[in-house]
């Protein structure tokens, strides 16, 4: 029997109408967890809860014998081992990291896919080389355009047999805070977000952060691999060429207040007064403000945004005081960067559910 890698990978495919979430949805989000919205209320999200997402299967890697090739202009290929890499100088840098697909699931029609609510975001700091220090040594010579990241695993994805690997534009690459990274929160990395060794590109959508780092290429052309020219693409059919999905749009999540219900996770309050509060966060430009609403979005008033605490690329948090009294509540909130760039009403539809910060909205019941 002739069998294709394209008949066993799926298509890319919208929810039909009415189509609730499908048993590939749930094995892809049981693998690919979020973060408990709780877990908002900590600065840096503490080892285990922040967010993940891994197209194929978490590599295993022996540090002893893994190495980092750079392919740059200056004749020989850098392969530099951990211990070579933690020899030079670094840097920590703290960052927001979110999924492009954060959101999908409430889409109409639903693409199908990693089906994100609001929760694909953490906070960590980084720890490890910056990138330009290793290009600076693999020569760039004067005629790159992107620098190009290959992770160690492997799969397929509509029908095309691949190894993780984005390309990132040069004048991006050679930014001061992004960072070959060995450590997360002071800790070598652990397997699921990269060890040993993976890229931060901060104020980027997770896909440009590329884990299990194996190489490292300068290319003289715009680099037109799957993960750049077909997905992480805005498009509004499948046949589009569509734009690319780059920096985090502003977005803002309110920690649910009260106490859930087990099953629905509905939220509970009783009377009287209650600190609204959450983290905001723009990779755009800084943020400018934050809102609060308790009638879903109708009116909306002034958070308490806490000054920005030299984290360029760290999340804020804010604080709205509320007096609670009995009834029924869709809380929301808003951010809105120094350019004017804020968080719409409704879901913004692409084909691939990406870069959707649409308010997050809490309904909650208030106890008489
Ligand atoms: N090698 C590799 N790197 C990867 C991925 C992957 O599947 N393989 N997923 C990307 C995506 S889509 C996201 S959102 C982030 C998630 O990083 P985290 O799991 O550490 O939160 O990793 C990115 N880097
Ligand atoms: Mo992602």
């Amino acid at each position: 029997m002739d069998t294709r890698l394209s008949d066993l990978s799926l298509p890319g495919r919208l929810a039909g109408e009415g189509e609730q979430i499908t048993m590939d949805e749930l094995a892809l989000a049981a693998r690919n967890h979020g973060m408990p919205l709780e877990a908002l209320h900590h600065d840096l999200t503490p080892h285990g809860l922040h967010y993940l997402l891994i197209h194929f299967d978490i590599p295993v890697i022996d540090a002893r014998t893994w190495r980092l090739t750079v392919n740059g202009h200056s004749g020989t290929p850098l392969s530099l081992s951990l211990a070579d890499l933690r020899a030079r100088p670094s840097r920590t840098v703290r960052v927001t990291m979110e999924c492009a697909g954060n959101g999908r699931a409430s889409l109409l029609p639903r693409p199908i896919s990693q089906p994100w609510l609001v929760e694909a975001v953490g906070t960590a700091e980084w720890t490890g080389v910056p990138l330009r220090d290793v290009l600076a040594e693999a020569g760039l010579g004067e005629v790159t355009v992107d620098v190009v990241f290959t992770g160690a695993d492997h799969g397929v994805e509509r029908g095309i047999e691949q190894d993780y690997r984005r390309g990132l534009p040069l004048a991006e690459a050679l930014g001061d805070d992004v960072l070959l990274a060995y450590e997360m929160n002071g800790l070598p990395l652990p397997p699921q977000h990269g060890f040993p060794l993976r890229l931060v590109v901060p104020g980027w959508y997770g896909m440009a952060h590329v884990k299990w780092l194996t190489s490292i290429d300068v290319t003289e052309t715009p680099y037109t691999g799957y993960q750049n020219t077909v997905a992480y693409r805005v498009k509004h059919a499948s046949g589009e060429e569509g734009e690319p999905v780059t920096r985090i749009v502003p977005r803002s999540l309110l920690v649910p207040p009260g106490f859930p219900d087990f099953q629905t996770r509905h939220r509970i309050v009783r009377p009287g007064p209650v600190e609204l509060t959450g983290r905001a966060w723009s990779g755009l430009a800084p943020l400018e403000r934050v809102e609060v609403s308790t009638d879903g979005g109708a009116t909306w008033s002034q958070a308490n945004l806490e000054p920005p605490t030299g984290h360029r690329w760290a999340w804020r948090r804010f604080t709205a005081p509320w007096h609670a009294e009995p009834g029924t509540y869709t809380l929301a909130v808003r951010a809105t960067d120094a350019d004017g760039n804020t968080q719409p009403h409704r879901e913004p539809w692409n084909r691939g559910g990406y870069v959707n910060n649409a308010v997050h909205r809490v309904p909650v019941t208030c106890l008489a």
